[in-house]
């Protein structure tokens, strides 16, 4: 491998249209944030550059439907994006934003370079205008018909149901989002990135010279650079982004996909005013870029181009790890779904539960397929794992050296086989896990970690200081300095994984100076240091708190299903005499009860005003209780031929609403009526 002088991390700026998610953590930010602890521990130049992406027009879309300004939802959302970052422990060296000043002079002045350089090839093409709302529609502005599957309710940029990425002038029938208008078609100029142009260094950058990256990235860098490159669009008609610095193009600002990555270069100038240009321009820096797959071709093909137009020594990123997604509970994480766990309400209901999310994220990590989040898997792994193998062990290590030394580290006498191999075990994990976490392996370097707590069980299991201490005390000295040397190793090992935990760990164990050269020694604590009191380090999570979150998101489901529910398309018409051959009554339920062997049905005896009660059955005995029914009142069809199910006679059939989750309700007047009232 190269040597390299310092790396630059940069993470996926998040749009602050919204909070962030767990896809979001378990994509970028929590193997960001695993991958510089660990190289800060190695005593490393990194740096970690993060911030909120504040342009783009899904930002001006809510702002409209909240009567608000852009500013308003990106100040709300880049505070709730910021604030809960900082307390899952992500340790950025700065997280700004793309509103700042700083921000819109160095992508106007990377624009305007390109721009003198002759970079940029100008259009003008035909796009959707809105003549009342006076402004061109951005894609996401126009709805209209999928020309492929005919739903009427696509996007201008992609058809939600079939999946087809659009352009707005593809639909049918396009409609303005904003005044419902149909829009026009106008001339408009844009600014292109001829991609073309770079095609040959990128194939060669990437495909020869980056063989190791990640196969989803690699695979899709591919597939893109077999396709051909074709030149993209910069600059959009919208009044919320940068301005584009050029004469005669008011009402123009830089496409969000051009700032945004420039917001890293800004961002680390806004840390570094004076030493940023080495972290970009010296061919000794490694940068590294964590995003999201759906990010990849922006980072790995639009970005590279721009740096390579620049010029002036901007360097390109060394890697470009990127996950795959995560779901939750077996659907798809969505936004607009509510179908996801917001980081800022985790932390407002499991507080001081940010190990166990960074834990489970990690151990679930999507890094070579999708991956599903569940609260069962997270309980399950807090309480079987955390609790049961991590803190147990480093529990009774310490508890055992309070109970016999006084909470005073013993010396390490005489060494058997037994510690013997526990110590060399120490030294192969730690080259594993520094393997992996090398290449961003995060999900086997956290196995590796956990094998350390599973060796130092096993090890207090195999020497039984308990035991022994009966008649060796000298030994269980030996015993016991082994175990807290691996409750050391321990905490270095999860430093950067649950770095609160080892925070309290290192504290107990009075560990002052955490580096990564300690990993793998045996001789971490002094004998004679007086450590703490045993604390917990995790506690078990009960099955109440997992049922609250579980029920949350039943809720949101049935709010989903509620929200997105399409009446059926109306029955072909019938005239009045039709409908008058239906005769519908009212009556009162004098007796229900469930028919024997039929799940479904009910047995009605209904009060229809002639004496005679009469029997129908009703295919509702799943949505009803038939106690709860007697003495009310029922709609019926009073005409319907009689039929025979499991040898009872039905004498019409009660009419139910069908809701939108399925379930049904049984209609009745609105007030008392007389039995056998006809309706009409
Ligand atoms: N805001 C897209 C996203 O959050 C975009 C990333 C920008 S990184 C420069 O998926
Ligand atoms: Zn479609």
């Amino acid at each position: 491998m190269k040597n390299f002088k310092r790396t630059l991390v940069t993470t996926a700026l998040p749009y602050a249209n919204g909070p962030v998610h767990i896809g979001h953590l378990a994509g970028v930010y929590v193997p960001a944030d695993i991958y510089v602890r660990y190289l800060r521990l190695k005593g490393e130049d990194v740096i970690m550059i993060g911030g909120s992406d504040e342009h783009g027009v899904p930002i001006t879309i809510k702002a409209k439907a909240e009567g608000v300004t852009p500013q308003d939802i990106v100040d709300r959302y880049h505070k709730i994006i910021k604030d809960s970052f900082e307390e899952l422990g992500i340790s950025f060296d700065i997280y700004s934003r793309t509103t700042t000043d700083l921000h819109s002079e160095t992508a106007s002045e990377f624009f305007r370079r390109l721009y003198d350089k002759g970079e940029f090839v100008e259009k003008t093409s035909m796009q959707l205008y809105d003549e009342k709302a006076n402004q061109f529609l951005a894609d996401r502005y126009v709805t209209g018909e999928c020309p492929h599957c005919h739903n009427l309710n696509a996007y201008g940029d992609q058809c939600e149901k079939c999946g087809t990425s659009l352009n707005a002038t593809d639909l049918i029938n396009p409609k303005s989002a904003i005044t419902g208008n149909t829009p026009v078609l106008r001339e408009t100029k844009h600014w292109y990135l001829p991609l073309d142009k770079w095609q040959e260094k990128l194939s060669h950058w990437i495909l020869e010279e980056h063989k190791e990256w990640r196969p989803n990235v690699y695979g899709q860098c591919k597939s893109w650079l077999d396709l051909g490159l074709q030149p993209r669009a910069v600059s959009r008609d919208l009044d919320w982004g940068v301005p584009v610095p050029v004469e005669g193009a008011e009402g123009k600002v830089l496409y969000v996909w051009f700032d945004a990555p420039i917001g890293y270069i800004s961002n680390t100038k806004e840390l570094l005013p004076d030493t940023w240009e080495k972290y970009w321009k010296d061919p000794e820096t490694r940068i590294i870029n964590f995003i999201g797959k759906d990010n990849i071709v922006f980072h790995c093909i639009v970005f590279p181009a721009m740096l390579m137009a620049y010029g002036d020594n901007y360097q390109l990123p060394d890697n470009v790890p990127s996950n795959e997604f995560l779901n939750l509970e077996g659907d798809k994480i969505s936004t607009s779904r509510n179908w996801a766990i917001w980081l800022h309400e985790y932390l407002r209901d499991l507080p001081g539960k940010q190990d166990v999310l960074r834990y489970v994220l990690t151990a679930n990590a999507p890094e070579a397929k999708d991956n599903d989040f569940t609260w069962r898997d997270f309980q399950a792994r807090n309480n079987s794992e955390l609790v049961a193998i991590l803190g147990n062990f480093v529990n009774r290590a310490i508890v055992l050296t309070h109970k016999y030394f006084n909470g005073v580290v013993p010396a390490l006498g005489e060494i058997q086989d037994i510690d013997r191999a526990a110590l060399d075990e120490l030294a192969t994990i730690k080259t594993a896990l520094s393997e992996n976490l090398d290449g961003f392996h995060f999900r086997e370097a956290l196995k590796e970690a956990m094998n350390i707590a599973r060796l130092g069980n096993k090890y207090l299991q195999d020497a039984e200081p308990w035991k022994v201490a009966k008649t060796d005390m000298k030994r269980v000295e030996t015993i016991l300095n082994v175990a807290l040397q691996i409750c050391a190793n321990i905490e270095v090992a999860f430093a950067p994984f649950l770095p609160f935990m080892a925070e309290k760990l290192a504290k107990i164990l009075k560990i002052t100076d955490n580096n990564w050269d300690m990993l793998g020694k045996s001789d971490i604590i002094a004998a004679g240091t007086q450590l703490e009191q045993p604390e917990l380090l995790f506690e078990k999570i009960e099955d109440e708190t997992i049922q609250y979150q579980l029920d949350r998101l039943e809720r949101i489901k049935k709010e989903n299903v509620i929200k997105n529910f399409k009446p059926e398309p109306v029955a072909e018409t019938i005239d009045i005499e039709t409908f008058a051959k239906a005769d519908l009554r009212v009556g009162t339920v004098l007796d229900c009860q469930k028919v024997k062997k039929a799940k479904k049905l009910l047995q009605f005896s209904i009060d229809d005003g002639t004496g005679e009660p009469r029997t129908i059955l009703s295919g509702i005995a799943e949505h009803y209780d038939p106690a709860t029914l007697v003495g009310k009142q029922v709609v019926y069809i009073a005409n319907l031929a009689p039929r025979t199910i499991c040898g009872i006679v039905s004498n019409g059939m009660i009419l139910s609403a069908v809701n939108a989750d399925g379930s049904l309700t049984v209609i009745s007047p609105s007030a008392q009526s007389t039995p056998g009232a006809k309706i009409g």
